[in-house]
């Protein structure tokens, strides 16, 4: 049996990262960090009784800013893997906790290679960084691959830059099997509710629930490569087992952009919607609900752009090319961007319509 580590296993990847291994048969360990109510709620469907004598799953208290509380919780486990998923994740937060995110998103990663090798324990542990597609900024080149330059553009991608390069220089330094994934933007009804995706599913619900009357966006321009998190957990899992460390990209290669998205979504509720306007005049409005249950009114503006929600500099598209782990780790991702859509709208209809 193997042992893994996954840091931010609280989080959306932690959560199903945590479910692929364990059904994989592993042990594995997860850090959490103390929060003043529960932040286990994604992990609730695995988690078990810790004096259960058949659990495989066991979670410690730590922090990516606690470089002792990494350093005993190595030495305790000894695992075969560690999945370093901890982040502050939100692009736009970023700009406004800089110092913390240099912190946690950048010195954590050092922190954890670090531990490790002071542990001595740099021919055991295998390390897998959550490298992201915000690296490359607004590329030169698309789609981007392993060779694309990065420009990164915002607090958390200049931290994930300092991760990156840090991830190479251990592996070439002290022959650690350390990877990044380079992983494009992925989803799931655990999606976080402030990420795009998240905030468009449920804001949808919540209008055609008659409980919400409209979306407040920023930039509807912007394009993204986005897949399903139950793909890209397995490719993190995938980079592990190659038979050298390498950096990968992992991505479905076909971007759509926030308009694209809201046409779909509205469209599962048989909505059409018309864009009007540009750039904070934008708006979305009701051209034709062909679903007399739902109170929506024909030219009830459903969407409208705040400065609020455009960033200080903003990546306009990121779409990627993952020949490489095709090729190289037979991965391909199953999921298309419709079915994860309808996924995430049923999945919130189903929790919205009791509340
Ligand atoms: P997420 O849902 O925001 O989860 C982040 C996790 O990190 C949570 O478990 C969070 O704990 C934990 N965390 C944050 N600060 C911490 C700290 N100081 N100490 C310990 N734990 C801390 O993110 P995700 O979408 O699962 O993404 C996982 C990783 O992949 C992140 O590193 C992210 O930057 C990276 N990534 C994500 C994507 C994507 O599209 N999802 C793409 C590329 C890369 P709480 O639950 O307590 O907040
Ligand atoms: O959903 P988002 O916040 O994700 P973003 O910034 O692409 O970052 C996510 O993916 C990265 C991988 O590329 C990860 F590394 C990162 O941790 C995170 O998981 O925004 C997507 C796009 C942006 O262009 C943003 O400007 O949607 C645009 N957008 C427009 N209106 C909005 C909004 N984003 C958010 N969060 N909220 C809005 O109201």
């Amino acid at each position: 049996m193997k042992t893994a580590l996954i840091t931010g296993i609280t989080g959306q990847d932690g959560a199903y990262l945590a479910e692929f291994l364990l059904k994989k048969k592993y042990i594995v360990h997860g850090l959490k960090r103390r929060a003043s109510s529960f932040n286990t709620q994604r992990i609730d469907n695995i988690y078990s009784d810790p004096f259960n004598k058949k659990n495989r799953l066991t979670l410690h208290y730590g922090d990516m800013t606690d470089s002792l509380s990494l350093i005993e919780l190595i030495k305790k486990i000894c695992p075969d893997e560690i999945y370093n998923l901890a982040a502050m994740s939100h692009v736009n937060v970023s700009f406004s906790i800089p110092e913390y995110v240099a912190n946690v998103d950048a010195l954590g990663t050092l922190r954890i290679l670090e531990a490790v090798r002071i542990l001595r324990l740099e021919k055991k542990i295998k390390i897998y960084q959550a490298s992201t597609s915000e690296l490359y900024g607004n590329a030169d080149q698309i789609p981007q691959n392993e060779d694309t330059p990065f420009k990164p553009r915002s607090p958390y991608a200049v931290a994930k830059l300092y991760s990156y390069w840090t991830i190479v220089n251990y592996r070439e330094s002290y022959n650690i099997f350390a990877c990044n994934g380079i992983l494009f933007n992925h989803e799931s009804p655990m999606r976080g509710e402030t990420f795009v995706t998240r905030k468009i599913t449920m804001a949808i619900v919540n209008i055609v629930l008659g409980k919400q009357e409209k979306i407040y966006l920023g930039n509807l321009n912007a394009r993204r490569d986005w897949g399903h998190a139950k793909d890209y957990v397995q490719a993190m899992w995938k980079i592990l087992q190659y038979k050298k460390p390498e950096d990968w990209v992992i991505a479905t290669g076909k971007s759509y952009s926030i308009k694209d998205l809201l046409t779909l979504s509205f469209s599962y509720f048989k909505i059409d919607i018309k864009f009007l306007g540009t750039g904070l005049n934008e708006k979305a409005i009701v051209v034709n609900c062909k679903n007399p249950k739902y109170q929506i009114n024909k030219n009830q503006v459903v969407v409208e752009v705040k400065k609020r929600y455009y960033r200080p500099s903003e990546v306009n598209e990121l779409l990627g090319d993952s020949s490489k782990a095709r090729k190289k780790l037979n991965w391909t991702p199953k999921y298309q961007f419709k079915d994860l859509v309808e996924e995430m709208i049923k999945s919130d209809y189903n929790k919205l319509k009791n509340d």
